[in-house]
């Protein structure tokens, strides 16, 4: 009898240290990454990010829907996604949106040929009739587990606008407002300006400017923004673009950002600041703001009102070195020591 209870209690050890080291691993995040891919670069280096969080396991990308209405931007992240196992990846896009200016390294990168090979084979554009960015928001989200989705929203708030103030459709009885509660547990936001260092309205925001205003008034779920100051705080290196990536010039992403403006440049890291903070808060790359509410005012600008509210903003942590790091290591997909 003896020995069978030693047998038990080992057993139970053993699942229960089984159990543990289930638990210790995370499931992925769920993430909608909603971006103006074609305006400015940040916005590749966003998406080189959330690919490497999903070779780590820490991210399951369950779509892209696209703010800038340009057509060629399809074509863009068509390939993009193509070139690195994102085939089938749905894409949304925002129909009469603003931005629908082609801008530079979005045609250049897709009229490229290198040694007889295009940077980039897209097989999707606006002829294949995709989706509204809403309407794919509102499937994805009416497919997903409660409370279990994260939007990391890059640009202009046109979709995500568009999302709030949908209707109840074949997706979902729901109305916008009330599947974002039910669905999302966090909207990251590269957008705004909250401290004294700059004074101007932050570009995301004026875009479309009642879009911004109703994704602060109306979302009913937790938003933490970037603003601008803490993107501008982190450059991204030109060395990194020069040495870090396989094939040089003939990899898409070294290729878009070496068009964009001439090298060597070090850009901001707007948007890659709010990836970081979506996927790995738990790491504390930055302080956040009490809690309270965003208002854009007429001309754009974004003010803070702690109090009754959900929503916060980055606040730097001269850790500058550390951040860094980080975001070059995630961009590119190896150690970065300085
Ligand atoms: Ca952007």
């Amino acid at each position: 009898m003896k020995q069978f209870f030693c047998f038990a209690f080992v057993a139970s050890v053993l699942i229960s240290c089984n159990a543990e080291t289930k638990e210790e691993k995370p499931s992925p995040v769920s993430v909608i990454f909603d971006t103006d891919i074609g305006n400015d670069i940040d916005d590749v280096l966003a998406l080189q990010m959330l690919f490497d969080y999903e070779k780590q396991q820490k991210v399951k990308l369950l779509g892209i829907t696209i703010s800038k209405s340009n057509p060629r931007v399809i074509d863009y992240i068509d390939g993009y996604c193509r070139l690195h196992n994102h085939a089938d990846i749905p894409l949304g896009y925002a129909y009469n949106g603003v931005n629908p200016e082609p801008h530079v390294y979005v045609p250049v990168t897709l009229d490229t040929t290198i040694s007889g090979k295009k940077l980039l084979e897209p097989k999707r554009s606006i002829a294949d009739s995709l989706p509204e960015g809403f309407k794919l928001l509102r499937k994805l989200l009416a497919a997903s587990a409660d409370h279990s989705v994260v939007l990391i929203v890059v640009g202009p708030e046109t979709n995500i606008a568009r999302l709030l103030q949908s209707s109840a459709d074949e997706f979902s009885k729901l109305n916008g407002i009330e599947l974002v509660k039910q669905k999302v547990k966090l909207v990251s936001v590269m957008g705004g300006m909250y401290t004294n260092e700059f004074d101007f309205p932050e570009w995301n925001i004026v875009q479309d400017l009642p879009a911004s205003k109703i994704m602060f008034a109306q979302c009913p779920v937790p938003i933490v923004a970037s603003g601008f100051e803490i993107g501008d705080k982190f450059r991204y290196p030109a060395t990194s673009i020069q040495n870090d990536f396989e094939g040089g010039d003939a990899n898409p992403l070294v290729m878009s950002y070496k068009v964009y403006q001439p090298m060597p440049y070090d850009r901001q890291t707007w948007d890659l600041t709010s990836v970081l903070y979506a996927i790995e808060p738990e790491k504390a790359y930055f302080d956040l703001s009490p809690k309270g509410k965003i208002t854009i005012a007429a001309d754009g600008k974004s003010e803070f009102k702690a109090g009754e509210g959900e929503q916060r903003y980055l606040v730097y942590k001269q850790n500058k070195d550390t951040v860094l790091n980080r975001l070059v290591e995630l961009v590119t997909g190896k150690q970065h020591l300085k």
